[in-house]
């Protein structure tokens, strides 16, 4: 099976990465550049008209959505047990990866790019104040959700990635998550498991690679 993943740095794509990694996948990375538009090229375009990452491509299908490439990851391999054997406790794990995905991530977009939803004049400020406001509260609920266990579930599942991506995203704009001491817990966790480290040292070598391109 060929197994590729379109990715670039610092984004959401980061989550399938971790888990293809903790699945033992052998997959391809093609990195795409935003700095330089690659995400918006007429070829990746033809790929994936959304214009996003991630984008799995398997044996020349396509696949979109970060939650449908995590679980088509946890399907595919089964042994890793990147999601809750029992039926309901999967459901909840996809649930919990759909709220990433469509719970947290836009306010974090907002914050990447205020003028991307409001574009009246002197109200960046303003649109960032309310995404973190938001974002606090969400950052609640998965305190309370992690409070006195180790992962979202009795052990490493591919809600974690996505979780630790957008807990990630949210330090990196500087929001001040100290409070949430359980979160502060599996962010730390999860970067101290191979599958991340391996991730952060490819995202290194990419970020290098761009800016001698440059
Ligand atoms: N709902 C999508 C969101 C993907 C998404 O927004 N990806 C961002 C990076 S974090 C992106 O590729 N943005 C580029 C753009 O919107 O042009 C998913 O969960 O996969």
């Amino acid at each position: 099976m060929d197994i590729a993943l379109y990715y670039a740095p610092i984004t959401c794509a980061l989550a399938p990465y971790i888990t293809l990694t903790e699945a033992g996948a052998t997959f391809e990375v093609r990195p795409l550049n935003f700095r330089k538009g690659q995400h918006t090229s007429p070829e990746y375009l033809k790929t994936n008209p959304k214009h996003k990452v991630p984008l799995l491509i398997v044996d020349g299908k396509v696949l979109s959505e970060s939650v449908a490439i995590q679980t088509w990851i946890a399907r595919t391999f089964p042994h890793a047990r990147l999601l809750p054997a029992d039926p309901w406790q999967e459901l909840q794990a996809i649930s919990l990866m759909s709220w990433c995905s469509g719970g947290i991530h836009p306010f974090l977009a907002r914050i990447n790019s205020p003028p991307r939803v409001c574009d009246v004049a002197g109200t960046e400020a303003s649109v960032t104040k309310l995404a973190s406001a938001n974002l606090m509260e969400l950052f609640k609920i998965a305190d309370d959700l992690l409070a006195g266990r180790a992962f979202f579930f009795d052990h490493f599942t591919a809600p974690d990635a996505h979780f630790f991506w957008a807990q990630r995203r949210a330090r990196q704009f500087e929001l001040d998550l100290a409070g949430f001491k359980h979160c502060t817990a599996h962010f730390e966790r999860m970067l101290g498991r191979p599958s991340v480290q391996k991730l952060l040292a490819f995202e290194t070598s990419v970020q290098d690679e761009f800016a001698k391109a440059a």
